[in-house]
């Protein structure tokens, strides 16, 4: 399909669930459709890589797992950078398990995800169920949240690739919750149709790949040919010399393929 060029301000009125709708607006506001995958192992390093990157980002994705030292205070302190910097916090979690289980796993433990983040992701493997879970976690914190549904996956030879009819069953169980559910991790965009988000990662200037399957492509190709939303950049921002730096180049090239892609 030939990607969507409607802008996201333009979509965001036709999203049902309110971070997603929030999300669209506030990519053209800032000017940026950048999340900075903020995969770093302490809270000090956390917070002032959130810190530094705040002004470029859309969202912050992170893994609260990883880090070592994780407190309530560190979801307080990051909860307060998000407010001064606009941006969202993406809890990359993957729940995967029965919508019992995911009760538990997104509301307690010791990350309490569903109390700060405002975005929270699901595998589609156990089905349905698992979208009721996290809707019992989001309605008992009492606060806005949206999932994204993984429908695709950047490594090599993941099953979500692999195996035909993967994808837009994933992509049908998500669109029948679309209260819930504002789009997709997914390596294209589209799927869904325009009221839903495609969120990227696997992206990295000059592409390439890792020594354990990851495969990268560039922003402009992701945003401007295959057509996604947001690009999700980890190692290319938080390794360099001066991450500030790198995720405004980033935000900037991530911008002008958007840009191009609604000039059609
Ligand atoms: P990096 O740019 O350093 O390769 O990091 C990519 C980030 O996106 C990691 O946090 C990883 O967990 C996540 N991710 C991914 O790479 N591929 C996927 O299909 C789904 C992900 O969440």
């Amino acid at each position: 399909a030939a990607p969507v060029t409607k802008t996201y301000t333009a979509r965001a009125a036709g999203v049902k669930n309110s971070v997603g709708a929030r999300l669209l607006r506030l990519m053209d506001t800032k000017r940026t459709n950048l999340s900075v995958a903020a995969d770093v192992t302490t809270a000090a390093e956390l917070l002032r890589l959130a810190a530094a990157v705040g002004p470029h980002i859309a969202v912050l994705k992170t893994h609260a797992d990883t880090v070592s030292d994780w407190t309530d205070d560190t979801a307080t302190a990051l909860r307060l950078l998000a407010d001064e910097h606009d941006f969202l916090l993406f809890e990359d979690r993957k729940f995967a398990d029965i919508g019992n289980t995911v009760v538990a796993q997104a509301g307690g433990g010791l990350h309490k995800i569903v109390n700060w983040a405002d975005i929270i992701n699901a595998h589609a493997v156990p089905g349905p169920g698992i979208l009721s879970g996290l809707r019992v976690a989001v309605e008992s914190a009492g606060r806005s949240v949206g999932v994204l549904v993984l429908a695709q996956m950047s490594s090599a030879g993941n099953l979500a690739t692999a195996l035909p009819g993967y994808t837009p069953a994933a992509v049908a169980m998500a669109v029948t919750e679309p209260d819930l559910v504002f789009g997709f991790i997914a390596m294209e965009g589209g799927l869904g149709g325009e009221a839903c988000v495609s969120m990227t990662p696997g992206v990295k200037m000059g592409g390439g790949g890792d020594a354990l399957g990851q495969q990268y492509a560039t922003p402009d190709r992701v945003v401007g040919t295959a057509g996604s939303d947001v690009i999700i950049v980890g190692r290319g921002i938080y390794k360099a010399d001066d991450p500030a730096a790198a995720a405004k180049e980033y935000r900037e090239a991530g911008w002008a393929a958007y840009e191009r892609r609604c000039r059609g």
